[in-house]
């Protein structure tokens, strides 16, 4: 846990939802549950040491090249104003929420959304939310590792800010074996401290 959480610092929590975090969701990580208080311990110290806290929320429109279902890489999951697509229920809350891929891009970054189809990249406002109040610092939990996790943190290294993922309050949906490795060596690569 990064010890000095202060004013100049985000903590930003990533798509700790039920079908990710809870063993009934359809794109359930292994370890999902676990990250649920893991994640709250950080909240709670991000909290305690004056940081922003910010909360990312996936929220797919029920048909998107982002589903297998059409075309995609994903079972259909996190569909707006569904169960699957509610923060776990036992998420502390302490900010704002962003949602991302509601206009059916992939929506991996908390940051940005990619058009599926066209390519085209757009803010989510998360950044202009952590400028407006002055965080330099930003630190990174949630789910899952090797996909929004790692996206997250990749923009945030490429937004100019010294980026942090606690990999102990994080998982790995491992599409693949080795994704959960190869994301943070990926990160590391690109200047994300994974302490
Ligand atoms: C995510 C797969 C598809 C995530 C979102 O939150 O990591 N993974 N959509
Ligand atoms: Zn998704």
């Amino acid at each position: 846990m990064p010890d000095s959480y202060d004013s100049r610092t985000a903590l930003v929590v990533v798509d700790v939802q039920n079908d990710f975090a809870d063993p009934n969701g359809s794109l359930f990580v292994t370890g999902g549950e676990q990250v649920v208080t893991a994640v709250n311990a950080e909240i709670e110290a991000a909290r305690a040491g004056g940081a922003t806290i910010a909360y990312t929320q996936d929220w797919h429109p029920p048909e998107t090249p982002h589903f297998v279902t059409d075309g995609g890489t994903w079972p259909v999951h996190c569909v707006r104003d569904t169960w699957g697509a509610e923060l776990h229920p036992d998420l502390v809350m302490e900010g704002p929420t962003v949602r991302k891929g509601t206009g059916g891009e992939d929506g991996y970054s908390g940051f940005s959304m990619q058009d599926p189809e066209s390519g085209e990249v757009s803010p989510t406002g998360l950044h202009e939310l952590l400028a407006e109040r002055g965080a330099e610092r930003v630190v990174v939990v949630g789910l899952a590792l090797d996909v929004c996790v790692k996206a997250t943190a990749l923009d945030a290294v490429r937004l100019g800010y010294d980026t942090t993922v606690v990999a102990e309050a994080s998982a790995p949906v491992e599409l693949e074996d080795g994704d959960g490795e190869r994301a943070i060596a990926e990160m590391r690569e690109a200047g994300v401290r994974v302490p």
